[in-house]
């Protein structure tokens, strides 16, 4: 039996997918051979913290501005397949007015 097995960690985001050639060899005094093609799929797995563009944002705002004035979108990008729709948003300090408020979903953060 020819068992393929892993020699190292693999990455879904480096590479997907593998694609091998196998060659088959028989002992006979004249031997005989074939290849035959393996397609290796890399599942991902969730092993990639999310990433936003830049570590420090520095938007600013008028004061007296008015209720629901955007302030900024906070765009993450996360390299799994499976995560990066699935980013949600959340202020978690320095707002103890409750001054500001961020859409979960898209990032988008207001005035309220
Ligand atoms: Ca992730
Ligand atoms: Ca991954």
């Amino acid at each position: 039996m020819g068992v393929i097995r892993t020699q190292d960690l693999l990455d879904h985001e480096t590479v997907p997918h593998y694609w091998l050639t196998v060659y088959a060899t028989d002992r006979g005094v004249v031997p005989l051979s074939s290849f035959v093609e393996v397609y290796i799929e890399v599942q991902d797995v969730n092993d990639n913290a999310p990433q936003t563009s830049e570590p420090v944002y520095y938007p600013s705002v008028m004061e007296n501005s008015p209720k629901d004035v955007s302030i900024i979108q906070i765009e993450a990008f996360d390299p799994d397949t499976q995560s990066s729709e699935k980013l949600s948003y959340r202020i978690t300090s320095g707002n103890p007015q409750g001054f500001f408020n961020i859409n979960s979903k898209t990032g988008e953060c207001l005035r309220v």
